[in-house]
């Protein structure tokens, strides 16, 4: 047993916004748990319940030591008692009850499988369940009618369910890069999402694309998307198929938006192992007005989290609204201009935290 007086007690700031959170995680035992019933939430639609776990759990991703007992947890935040509870189980026994109840649900399970496949959401998934659907192996016998992408997600199932690595995401960006070179001299590309925080895998690869002089890169989309697909046509790797965002409107999806499929051309060892010479990967490309530039830097590089949690801060703690777009000042009633991310941090009155700490 620990005696009060030698446990390590935390100080930590109560939005991940204002914490450091790099990819060393000294609490994977405790954030897996949590990030797996925050997972288990989405997935079913609860969505505030969903935050509660996130947050528990990135909290817990931004302590600098392991956590070995429950009395160094008193007065932080971000720990319902739902959360709590989860903690205390797996700091006592090794493993959460509760997390390990809904991994071997049959639920769970179909709703894992089903939302893995590209294009296929949780409403959709649900659905499928309650019509007894709930592996693969069903669904190509159930006679559902597939939209593109789906049938597409499903065709390369393994493939994006496969991490896509840091090498494969640099491959990914030169090919982007010589796209928007070809079809406008002086556009810059961006890689954004996980990668830029320094992960080592994703799910797919994110893009931004700009170009210096505002207005050049309206109807830029269309033509970086037909230089990728007509690569087809010779042995490089090359844009497969491609769909915009299902929901327009919402703050996210304003920006020319592409979520695509790639087929990257492997290296000749790879080839030799599995015999296919391509491989699928997930690629998200997002076009970006230059005067939006760093807003749009800002909102894609991530994580969700340190996203949802600027926006949450600027809006409760400064009466500003934030997007990916914009910053508005609701006292002032103006936009702020910003032409790096640096100065957006300003503004919001928060310490600047670089890509590879916004790992919340
Ligand atoms: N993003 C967001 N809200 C969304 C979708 C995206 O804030 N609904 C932002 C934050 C994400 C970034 O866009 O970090 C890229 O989205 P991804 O889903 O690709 O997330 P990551 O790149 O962080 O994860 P992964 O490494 O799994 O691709
Ligand atoms: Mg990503």
């Amino acid at each position: 047993q620990i005696s009060e007086a030698e446990v390590a007690l935390f100080s930590v700031s109560s939005y991940a916004c204002q914490r450091r959170t790099t990819l060393d995680n000294h609490n994977s035992n405790l954030t897996d748990a949590l990030s797996l019933l925050a997972e288990n939430a989405e997935l079913n639609n609860e969505d505030g319940r969903g935050v509660a776990f996130r947050r528990a759990a990135a909290l817990m991703k931004a302590l600098p030591t392991q956590v070995i007992s429950m009395s160094q947890l008193r007065g932080l935040p971000c720990l319902g008692e739902h959360s709590l509870r989860v903690i205390k189980d797996v700091l006592e026994n090794g493993v959460s009850s509760e997390v390990e109840s809904t991994k071997q649900s049959k639920r769970y399970k179909a709703l894992k499988i089903l939302t893995g496949i590209f294009g296929v959401g949780a409403k959709t998934a649900d659905r499928w369940i309650r019509e007894g659907i709930y592996n693969l192996e069903q669904l190509r016998h159930s006679g559902q009618t597939l939209n593109r992408a789906q049938k597409s997600g499903l065709e390369h199932y393994d493939d994006l369910n496969e991490p896509v690595t840091k090498a494969e995401a640099d491959a990914i960006g030169e090919i982007v890069q010589k796209a928007v070179d070809s079809v406008l001299t002086g556009s810059q590309v961006a890689l954004t999402g996980g990668f830029r925080r320094g992960k080592l895998t994703g799910h797919d690869v994110d893009f931004l694309i700009t170009h210096p002089e505002e207005g050049k890169e309206v109807g830029l989309m269309p033509k970086v998307v037909a230089w990728l697909e007509s690569q087809k046509t010779t042995r490089n790797s090359y844009l497969e198929s491609k769909d915009g965002p299902a929901r327009p409107a919402s703050n996210m999806d304003r920006f020319e938006r592409c979520f695509s499929i790639f087929k990257l051309t492997k290296g000749k060892e790879q080839e030799t192992a599995s015999h296919k010479i391509w491989r699928a990967v997930r690629v998200d490309l997002v076009v970006s007005p230059i005067s939006q530039f760093a807003f749009a830097v800002l909102g894609w590089t991530g994580s969700k989290l340190f996203e949802r949690e600027l926006r949450r801060w600027a809006g409760h703690e400064k009466n500003m609204s934030l997007s990916s777009h914009a910053l508005f000042d609701n006292t002032q009633n103006k936009y702020l201009r910003a032409t790096s991310e640096e100065e957006i941090f300003a503004y919001l009155g928060l310490e600047y935290i670089p890509p590879s700490e916004r790992n919340a």
